[in-house]
């Protein structure tokens, strides 16, 4: 008779689930959610564009193939890709001096002196990368499209943003619900620039590493509402901050309206809120400041039950356990 291992649930509730220990072993953390693609939504803009269909495909494999430590391929984009990037830039640039909050609006000017963003063509993620580990340590791994929460989570442990190459399509510019390259150059990318910002993020990631499936879709929850949609104030006024605000002319002006709800962010409440990825979101939750957020995300991130603490160590980018009994 082999050995029988008698597992009782409680070793059961206590194993730890596998996170990434080293910055190398995010090359196991790509895994995708399957939504939104122009291959299985027949809602997608380019479901009936097989062109587009080949184009994505071609971009997705830089994106598989990729393996951390190399540079990321640069992609010779079309001039409609150009074209698209240009039409959301140059609508965007209208209202981010009113609606963009100002770490957004500063660091956009210092892309646009260093880093050759420009209404005329879509930057190369190796670039940015290189220029955001200058400003704030974090890097850009190319990634084929929407990841599961943990993977997308754990990479920011890291200081590792995981960003799509490819462009939305031509027909829907102005708001697409899947990221896309200018999502993430226009929306995070600046945000990432900002050394607060970039450790708010790094924090939300250390929190979720090892954490069960109903903590992660709560920290992905929080993510959503915060680094995706959030709205903080600046001098009594409401400014955007999350990216997927900041990158689609279609929601940036509905978002400071007075159409959507709009709640005060409370980690407690704002991780159980239900939301809608398909479309322009109904409710946003506005913060006092980044401090406060990450006040108030610390505090709740303290309430959590874990097993053990972690740190990141940047000399050997791992991750160490702390109290791990
Ligand atoms: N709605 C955003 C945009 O149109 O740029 C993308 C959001 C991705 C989560
Ligand atoms: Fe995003």
């Amino acid at each position: 008779i082999a050995d029988v291992a008698i597992v009782s649930d409680q070793e059961v509730e206590n194993k730890v689930i596998w996170f990434p220990r080293h910055i190398s072993e995010l090359d196991n953390c790509t895994h995708l959610v399957t939504k939104f693609e122009p291959e299985l939504d027949s809602d997608h803009p380019g479901y009936t564009d097989k062109k587009y269909r080949e184009r994505r495909k071609m971009i997705a494999d830089i994106a598989f193939d990729y393996r951390h430590g190399q540079l990321i391929p640069r992609v010779e984009y079309t001039q409609e890709e150009n074209d698209t990037w240009g039409h959301v830039y140059k609508h965007l640039q209208d209202l981010f001096p009113t609606h963009a909050c100002k770490e957004h609006i500063e660091n956009f000017k210092i892309l646009e002196q260093d880093c050759g963003y420009s209404e005329d063509k879509i930057p190369q993620l190796e670039d940015v990368s290189n220029f955001l580990k200058r400003r704030t340590g974090f890097q850009l791994r190319p990634v084929s499209g929407l990841l599961s929460a943990r993977d997308f989570l754990a990479s920011l442990a890291y200081r590792v943003f995981q960003c799509t190459q490819y462009v939305r399509h031509g027909s829907k510019p102005d708001h697409s619900p899947e990221p896309d390259c200018i999502h993430e150059l226009l929306g995070h990318v600046p945000m990432l620039a900002n050394p607060k910002f970039a450790q708010f993020s790094q924090e939300i990631g250390l929190t979720s590493l090892g954490a069960s499936d109903a903590d992660i879709e709560k920290f992905a929850t929080l993510y959503w509402f915060t680094v995706e949609f959030g709205l903080c104030k600046e001098q009594g006024s409401l400014r955007a901050y999350g990216a997927g605000t900041l990158s689609s002319y279609g929601e940036l002006r509905h978002a400071l309206s007075d159409a959507p709800k709009k709640y005060p962010f409370d980690p407690e409440k704002t991780s159980v809120q239900v939301y809608t990825d398909e479309d322009i979101q109904p409710i946003y939750f506005v913060v006092e400041s980044f401090d406060d957020m990450m006040q108030k995300m610390k505090r709740y991130a303290a309430t959590i039950k874990r097993q053990f603490e972690v740190r990141y160590d940047p000399y050997t980018q791992t991750i160490q356990e702390l109290g791990n009994e």
